[in-house]
């Protein structure tokens, strides 16, 4: 479809902005892990410190460019899927406000004045402007639901009989749990952290700002995550030469991330000694209930492809795989999507075991999570939202795609890059590697007295992943500016490979309604974090010890810290 000038600059910008910053979030990933290696024994390079470098890649990579992406994509979607434009004074007012708030924050963080990582825990304190720049960022990016539900209500009452398109289904649910969550880091921002930071408090109740982070940051990963499970639903099966199995599969799916997305982040907190084991258990388990719709996608895609390869001349039981289009210039995004896939199957696989509550205490804090996480903020999150920025910025402004085939090899260099990578960091993990550590100034510093020869090859590991997936960052950049440079040389169109059905189920009300689903999103949400906020209320544990930068271990023992 053809869409309005407005619109496509503000597609443009909502997917230029970020991928700018991408660069240098990239660049601090690779020094990560040059750092982490002990190839440099400093606290920091180009005048950049570690920590600053470490809360600005997961600061821009992790939260910039994934809201800047999936409020792009949500215009993209409901306006394809509705065939009408979003409102554009709403839709500019919330760029606005996430460039703002991305410019505060960066401010800080350059200015060495944030240096709190992207989960922002107290006692690490930032300067007030951080704080108000975030906040602004998460503001402007759900400001666009309100405007998008108007639509879908008013595009309800002229089809009440049509199924809601699985794509805007998905875009719903995803800002109605971003909505939600989003809450409690606004509280956590507004009531605790800002007066803090600004001196007018002395003291914050670290245990209860962690539950109000985290009441935010697990909701926040399938916040991530939805995205990309759109572009798997709806257009994986036609990129790939099938049809989508089931649509009631897609459905039933995105409902259940409606319920179980928010009502389990204590498993981030299974190590806090302030909240009582009955929570723990039940969040706990609540989050196996976050895997089932990740379970489902996993079997629906899998019988999606599985079509998709016979029709293509397939005959054996699994050479279905033999026979899909994975280097395709022309069919790029399925390239981008399969391997982000492909990550995902260890991606979930090691966030079960973060779940399980003894094997937690194994890997809590350890090189290990990264391993997870790069397996799945960094697989499938990550690959779908380059593919598809590329591929929407080309389809808006009629350019051609810049070296198409080197295009099409870059998502598998990016795997090979993340295994390498997260095999080191995994490993380490288990062998007790510790995460956000420069490890370079002690452990991995031959002259220094904590120095442990075990985290060699695992560091070392990590660290060729990285220059791996450095270079396919690169070549990616390369792709897009010179897309973005080209010459227009064909029609203008906003437009997706949208996916056939091969089970097309009866509409079934229930799931094609929000209602019951936000009643029960509402009770579970309740049930599950009122008894955790009144354990961090009544149990704020005692104060941090004093650390500093250089050295992991603290400066002075946490008793004379009570
Ligand atoms: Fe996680 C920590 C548990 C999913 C991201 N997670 C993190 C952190 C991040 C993160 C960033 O329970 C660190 C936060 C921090 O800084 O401290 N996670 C889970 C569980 C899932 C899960 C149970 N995580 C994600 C996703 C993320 C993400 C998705 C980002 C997008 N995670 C945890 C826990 C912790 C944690 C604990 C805290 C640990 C601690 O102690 O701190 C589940 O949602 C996973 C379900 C997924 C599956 C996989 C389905 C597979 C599919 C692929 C099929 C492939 C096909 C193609 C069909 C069950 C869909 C085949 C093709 C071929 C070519 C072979």
């Amino acid at each position: 479809m053809q869409i309005s000038k407005s619109l496509k600059r503000l597609i443009f910008w909502e997917l230029g902005v970020p991928i700018t910053l991408l660069t240098i979030g990239i660049y601090h990933g690779l020094m990560q892990t040059i750092y982490r290696a002990g190839v440099i024994h400093q606290s920091s390079f180009a005048h950049l410190d570690y920590y600053q470098g470490l809360t600005l890649h997961g600061v821009i990579n992790a939260i910039v460019l994934t809201s800047f992406f999936a409020v792009a994509f949500g215009h993209a979607t409901i306006a394809f899927y509705f065939k009408a434009e979003p409102n554009k004074k709403v839709a500019w007012l919330s760029f606005w406000l996430m460039t703002i708030g991305t410019c505060m924050a960066a401010w800080a963080m350059l200015a060495g004045k944030a240096s709190v990582l992207y989960t922002f825990y107290p006692p690490l304190k930032a300067h007030p402007l951080f704080y108000l720049g975030a906040a602004l960022l998460l503001v402007g990016s759900w400001v666009p639901l309100f405007d998008w539900a108007n639509m879908y209500m008013k595009w309800k009452k002229e089809n009440p009989l049509v199924k809601t398109p699985l794509g805007v289904l998905g875009t719903l649910v995803n800002f109605t749990i971003w909505f939600v969550c989003t809450l409690a880091v606004a509280y956590e921002v507004l009531v605790l952290l800002l007066p803090w930071a600004m001196g007018w408090k002395q003291t914050v109740n670290v245990t209860l700002a962690r539950t109000l982070f985290w009441f935010f940051g697990h909701a926040l990963v399938y916040f991530w995550l939805l995205p990309a499970y759109i572009m798997y639903y709806t257009m994986l099966p036609k990129l790939a030469g099938g049809k989508l199995f089931s649509d009631l599969a897609g459905r039933i799916s995105l409902f259940l991330f409606l319920l179980f997305s928010v009502p389990v982040g204590v498993h981030h907190q299974f190590s806090d000694p302030s909240i009582t084991k009955g929570v723990k258990m039940f969040q706990g388990l609540l989050t196996f209930g976050v895997a089932i719709p990740s379970f489902i996608t996993a079997f629906t895609l899998a019988a999606s492809l599985e079509y998709a390869g016979k029709k293509r001349g397939s005959k054996s039981l699994f050479g279905y795989f033999a026979r899909l289009p994975y280097l395709d210039p022309n069919k790029y995004l399925f390239a981008y999507m399969i391997c982000g896939l492909f990550l995902f199957i260890f991606g979930g696989l090691t966030g079960i075991v973060n779940a399980s509550g003894p094997l937690n205490a194994v890997i809590h804090n350890t090189a290990w999570l990264p391993g997870h996480f790069h397996m799945t903020v960094a697989g499938p999150v990550f690959l779908s939202i380059i593919g598809m920025s590329l591929f929407l910025y080309a389809g808006i402004s009629g350019k051609r795609i810049f070296l198409p085939k080197l295009n099409v090899i870059i998502p598998y260099l990016w795997v090979i890059g993340i295994l390498i990578f997260s095999t080191g960091l995994s490993w380490g993990g288990l062998i007790g590697e510790p995460r956000r550590t420069n490890l370079g100034m002690t452990y991995l510093n031959p002259k220094n007295e904590l120095f442990t020869p075990e985290w060699v090859p695992t560091t070392l590991l990590a660290l060729a992943g990285g220059i791996i997936m450095t270079v396919a960052a690169i070549l990616f950049f390369v792709v897009f500016f010179g897309t973005l440079f080209g010459k227009k040389k064909e029609e203008a169109v906003l437009s997706f490979p949208v996916s056939e059905i091969l089970h097309d189920e009866k509409r079934i009300a229930l799931f094609d309604t929000f209602k019951p689903w936000l009643i029960i999103m509402g009770i579970i949400i309740v049930l599950s974090y009122v008894p955790a906020f009144i354990n961090a209320n009544n149990n704020p544990g005692p104060g941090a010890p004093a650390f500093t930068p250089e050295n992991p271990m603290p400066v002075q023992p946490v008793s004379e810290t009570r």
